[in-house]
């Protein structure tokens, strides 16, 4: 950059609020949208058992011959379901070939961004592969901008501009009525984070896509190699915008003694894709209750995690004596403290699960976990003949 000299008319100097400017501004996660099979079943199933509530829908009722659309809503997290009704255009084929392909599974990570033009101009100047030029779609609740990048695997990345919005979700989509009663107290607030895996030795060059496409920076929180090669047969680094609303761990295998969870992923998924959503929740005691209870299955962590956990995690909300109960699991950092439980995958094959964590300061993602966590890991990939 020019040096700024005393001879530079002021007015022609970059001010220091402009220089400091966020390149690639976002509002948040606009939504995961999820490519599967039966969306009409899925929609039960994270209505009944995740407590979300169904706030729209599109399909052959509404309009759409090609595809349904179920959208769900838990404070602001938003998951989309779609599926395939009678592919008819590029689209509908994409969305049935992704299901056949991966098996039930995230198509896109929707960000919301004040500017969906200047967003996507930036992204693809800066080596993204665009998807969908920004195209406006309007009804009577007004308009939204939407344009789309590719990312790994066949994920994508949709940029959304709805602040000129007020419909449920998008043109197209009309509102609608939970589909089961909602659970008394709200399960989860937030996407906390979204990862991805990615193919062996991809995961620097992943990395550096966020960096110069959206201007993410690096947390501190990382896996390496010596972590790696010990227990956690993966390695991971995580990505973030500045206010740190938008997250994004990827992962990809390490080599070790055993099969990498993370190969195990890459098989069944068929490449690379994303491999858990983190729901943040500000209870996860009632949450991991009322999920349990509503038949999600939880991954084990042995006794002997807490037989030791006091020692060292210090004191947190929750009574260590309930963390062994319901297999929760606690790490602590210089920042503050996080309390997290993982699923098991939510459909046949090993690939996508979701995490609840409940944040006290930890900007963290649970490295002091990651032996208890992986071993638990491993002992479900055991069980599939997978290790
Ligand atoms: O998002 C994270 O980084 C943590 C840790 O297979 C983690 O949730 C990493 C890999 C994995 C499960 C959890
Ligand atoms: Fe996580």
């Amino acid at each position: 950059m020019a040096a700024t000299s005393a001879h530079t008319p002021a007015h022609t100097r970059t001010p220091d609020t402009a220089r400091q400017a966020d390149p690639f501004p976002v509002k948040g996660m606009d939504a995961v949208v999820f490519a599967v099979g039966n969306a009409k079943q899925a929609a039960h199933y994270y209505s009944s058992a995740f407590g979300m509530r169904l706030v729209a829908y599109a399909g052959p009722e509404t309009g759409s011959r090609e595809t349904a659309g179920y959208v769900l809503e838990n404070g602001s997290a938003r998951f989309v379901l779609l599926s395939v009704i009678k592919p008819a255009t590029e689209w509908g084929r994409f969305l049935a070939s992704h299901v056949a392909e991966h098996g039930d599974g995230v198509v896109d990570l929707a960000i919301e961004v004040p500017d969906a033009r200047a967003a996507y101009a930036y992204a693809t100047a800066h080596g993204a592969r665009g998807l969908a030029e920004p195209y406006e779609v309007t009804d009577e609740h007004g308009t939204v901008v939407l344009a789309a990048i590719a990312t790994y695997g066949s994920t994508r990345h949709t940029l959304v501009e709805r602040t000129r919005y007020e419909g449920p979700y998008l043109p197209g989509y009309t509102a609608a009525a939970p589909l089961t009663e909602p659970p008394a107290r709200r399960t989860f607030q937030a996407i906390d984070h979204c990862v991805g895996n990615v193919e062996l030795g991809r995961m620097n060059e992943w990395v550096a896509f966020y960096n110069d496409v959206m201007g993410f920076t690096n947390m501190k929180e990382f896996v390496g190699d010596d972590i790696a090669t010990e227990y956690s047969a993966l390695m991971s680094k995580v990505v973030a915008d500045g206010t740190l609303k938008v997250k994004f761990p990827i992962n990809e295998p390490a080599v070790a003694r055993k099969k990498s969870q993370i190969d195990e992923y890459l098989e069944f998924y068929g490449g690379a894709g994303v491999q858990h959503i983190a729901l943040a929740t500000n209870d996860i005691v009632q949450t991991v209750r009322t999920m349990r209870a509503a038949g999600v299955g939880f991954l084990d962590t042995p006794d002997s995690y807490y037989d030791t956990l006091g020692e060292w995690v210090g004191d947190t909300r929750v009574p260590i004596e309930t963390l062994r109960e319901l297999k929760i699991l606690a790490d602590r950092d210089e920042d503050g403290y996080l309390l997290q439980i993982f699923t098991k995958p939510v459909q046949d094959r090993p690939t996508v699960f979701f995490e609840i964590i409940e944040r006290h300061g930890s900007m963290g993602f649970g490295k002091g976990n990651f032996k208890a966590l992986f071993e638990a890991i491993e002992r479900e990939q055991d069980l599939r003949g997978n290790l």
